[in-house]
């Protein structure tokens, strides 16, 4: 029985989600995880977080980047360079195949859910991976120079354009994924990982109901940190935090997470937080260079929520 829920978004996320794996069975944990960075880009539908999370647990995620294939070729972008085609957003030669695959089976009338399902099997992935909806939701990203959508925001312009705010197009008609309200009910714990509060997890937190049927779960939710020491370890999280005039903080983020939150994770570097906010707090190693601070990470967190009663 599924007893862990883990929410993701980006590459930080699918590093705590790495360390869980490694603990848990596919019978016992499953992921939820942000489409609002979804898009359609050259006849393509693209799921960034969804594939980043199945590169990664799939052990065939890109290193460095966190994101995309390793061993990776560009022929293909190469070679839409020299038509002069829109090369701003990368697409690898082995990526493409994932890419294609899930696209035709959307075509074909398969939810989100089913072509993700196909592919993490194929892949040999225990773990399920549930796109949060199978209704499309895009992030808008409100900036200074006017509304960009998500990608334009973050590989275009490289989250250089100062931000005032969010939206989640499609969000009123979206419903949260049905594979997902039958579990809640059963759950150990529900583990927020590290992942950008604004715009990889809020998406979900902001489909109708979704935000009410987490709390009403037994399960309690214990968010990790995305900030460390005031900086985002990956990603534009603090930069987006500083331009909403808050400050970019661990304690903000809890915060901004609100009463959803029965726990909150703060790195060594936040110790001084620990007992100072309004909920029961950890302090451990966040930052996550080896597979075994993933490991390591994922263990205190799973204790850490072994302690909280609901
Ligand atoms: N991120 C980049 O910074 N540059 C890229 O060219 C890029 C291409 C890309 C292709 C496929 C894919 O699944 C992800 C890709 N990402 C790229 C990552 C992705 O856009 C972001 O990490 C997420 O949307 C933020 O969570």
């Amino acid at each position: 029985m599924i007893r862990y829920l883990a929410i993701t978004g980006g590459v930080g996320g699918a590093k705590l989600g790495l360390g869980l794996a490694r603990i848990l069975k596919g019978s016992e944990l499953a992921f939820v995880v942000n489409t609002g960075d979804d898009f359609e880009h050259l006849g393509w539908h693209i799921s960034p977080d969804i594939d980043t999370l199945t590169y990664t647990l799939s052990e065939l995620a890109n290193p460095v980047l966190g994101w995309g294939r390793e061993d990776e070729t560009w022929s293909f972008m190469e070679t839409l360079e020299e038509f002069g085609g829109e090369s701003w957003f990368r697409l690898g030669d082995r990526d493409l195949a994932l890419h294609t695959l899930r696209t035709e089976m959307l075509r074909n009338g398969a939810t989100l859910t089913q072509a993700t399902a196909h592919i993490t099997t194929q892949l040999g992935i225990e773990h399920r991976i549930y796109p949060m909806s199978d209704q499309p939701v895009r992030t808008t990203v409100n900036t200074v120079e006017g509304p960009l959508a998500f990608q334009h925001y973050f590989v275009r312009d490289r989250c250089r354009p100062s931000v005032t705010g969010f939206e989640f197009v499609g969000i009123a008609d979206a419903q949260l994924n049905p594979k997902l309200e039958g579990l809640l009910d059963s759950l150990d714990a529900i583990i927020i990982c590290p992942s950008n509060p604004f715009v990889s997890v809020d998406p979900l937190l902001k489909i109708p109901g979704v935000r009410q049927a987490l709390k009403a779960s037994p399960a309690p939710v214990i968010a990790v940190s995305p900030i460390v020491g005031g900086k985002a370890i990956k990603g534009p999280t603090a930069k987006m935090m500083r331009e909403l005039n808050v400050p970019a903080t661990a304690a903000e983020v809890a915060g901004h997470y609100g009463d959803l939150l029965d726990g909150f994770v703060l790195d060594e570097q936040d110790a001084a937080l620990h007992n100072t906010l309004a909920i029961p707090t950890v302090v451990a190693q966040t930052v996550m260079v080896t597979l075994q601070d993933r490991i390591d990470l994922a263990q205190g967190t799973l204790d850490f929520a072994h302690t909280l009663n609901r």
